[in-house]
């Protein structure tokens, strides 16, 4: 039994790898603002501190004696990094490195190693399909630029500091939980809520942008693997199934499960839409023995019942 600290345990993802954890018989400590996060999602069994992820007395505090670290706090809306640039930023990017620097000395006065959150935010407008891991990271966004310096802090975790880390880009991740009340929030949490409720949707475009959707349940798997393995200097996977699927494809699929037809609304694209994003998982499979077990129809099942597949 191993003692982790999961930051950002309140939300979508890291609920999930709450959930995992305490399922495998360990010890988690959340550490949340819970800005996004909700309590109804963190699992009985662990223990909240609440805080600031850029807070180092906060950060201190939470990571005191842990085996390891899966950091998955972060503001994750692209618009709200927009919106609010440097206060973003101070989560995203300062969150990160205050974490990295906690763990230069969390047990017992050594370092523990980091499993992180990335994003496929850092490819930018690279128009590369797929994208592979050395292909230029061009990001467009505030949100892109800091999860990008996550990953060249993270050099420097394991270089300078002796901390080893392993971040994922993840690609467009799905699932039961996921927040479907922004306009902002992951389509398919948008679209599984009106489809199942008989309600139009609007399609931003044509509806033949294609995406990478990813499992949650995936991407559980790939984190607790990673920190099993124990990470080892400082590494960088994409978390994708290399597997496209436009939005209209998306919608077909959702009402097939739901036996219902909905209206599609079309409006303009949205500015700086990225028309096709779809990873290359071949690092991830080389180095984990296995890629995504989720198809789309398993994974939608799953989103619309709300339970979790085994
Ligand atoms: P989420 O908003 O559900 O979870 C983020 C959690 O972090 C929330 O519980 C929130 O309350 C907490 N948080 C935010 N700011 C904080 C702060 N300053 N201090 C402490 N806690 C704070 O989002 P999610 O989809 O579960 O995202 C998890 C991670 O995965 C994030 O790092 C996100 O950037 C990354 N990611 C997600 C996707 C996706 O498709 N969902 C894609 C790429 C990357
Ligand atoms: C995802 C991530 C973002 C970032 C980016 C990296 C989410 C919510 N966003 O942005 O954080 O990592 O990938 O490139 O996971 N759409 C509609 N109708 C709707 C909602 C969306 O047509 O009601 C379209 C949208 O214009 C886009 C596609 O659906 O073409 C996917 O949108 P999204 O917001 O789920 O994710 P994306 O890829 O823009």
């Amino acid at each position: 039994m191993a003692h982790y600290l999961v930051t950002g345990g309140c939300g979508f993802i890291g609920s999930h790898l709450a959930d995992r954890l305490i399922g495998d018989g360990h010890r988690v400590t959340i550490l949340d603002d819970m800005s996004t996060g909700r309590l109804e999602n963190k699992p009985l069994l662990a223990k909240l501190v609440v805080g600031d992820v850029a807070d180092p007395d906060a950060v201190h505090q939470a990571i005191q004696g842990v085996d390891g670290v899966f950091h998955l706090a972060a503001v994750a809306s692209v618009q709200r990094s927009r919106e609010l640039w440097a206060e973003t930023h101070r989560t995203n990017l300062s969150g990160t490195v205050t974490v990295f620097e906690a763990a230069r000395s969390a047990r017992n006065g050594t370092p523990v190693p980091v499993v992180y959150a990335s994003s496929a935010a850092v490819y930018g407008d690279n128009t590369a399909t797929p994208l592979r891991e050395d292909a230029a990271t061009r990001p467009l966004s505030a949100y892109g630029v800091d999860k990008l310096g996550c990953e060249l802090h993270a050099n420097v975790a394991w270089a300078i500091h002796g901390v080893p880390t392993t971040g994922f880009r993840f690609f467009n991740v799905y699932g039961p939980r996921q927040d479907p009340s922004s306009p902002y929030s992951g389509v398919i949490s948008i679209f599984a809520r009106r489809v199942a409720q008989g309600e139009d949707v609007t399609i931003f475009g044509d509806g033949e942008q294609v995406r990478d959707f990813v499992f949650v349940g995936d991407v559980v798997r790939f984190l607790v693997k990673a920190m099993e393995r124990r990470p080892q200097g400082a590494e960088v996977f994409n978390l994708c199934t290399g597997r496209p699927t436009s939005l209209l494809m998306l919608l077909e699929v959702l009402q097939e499960l739901c036996a219902s037809r909905v209206r599609r609304l079309h409006q303009p694209a949205r500015a700086g839409d990225i028309r096709v994003s779809i990873g290359d998982p071949a690092r991830l499979r080389a180095t984990f023995g296995e890629g995504c077990r989720f198809g789309l129809l398993q994974g939608l099942s799953a989103t619309l019942t709300g339970e979790m597949p085994r």
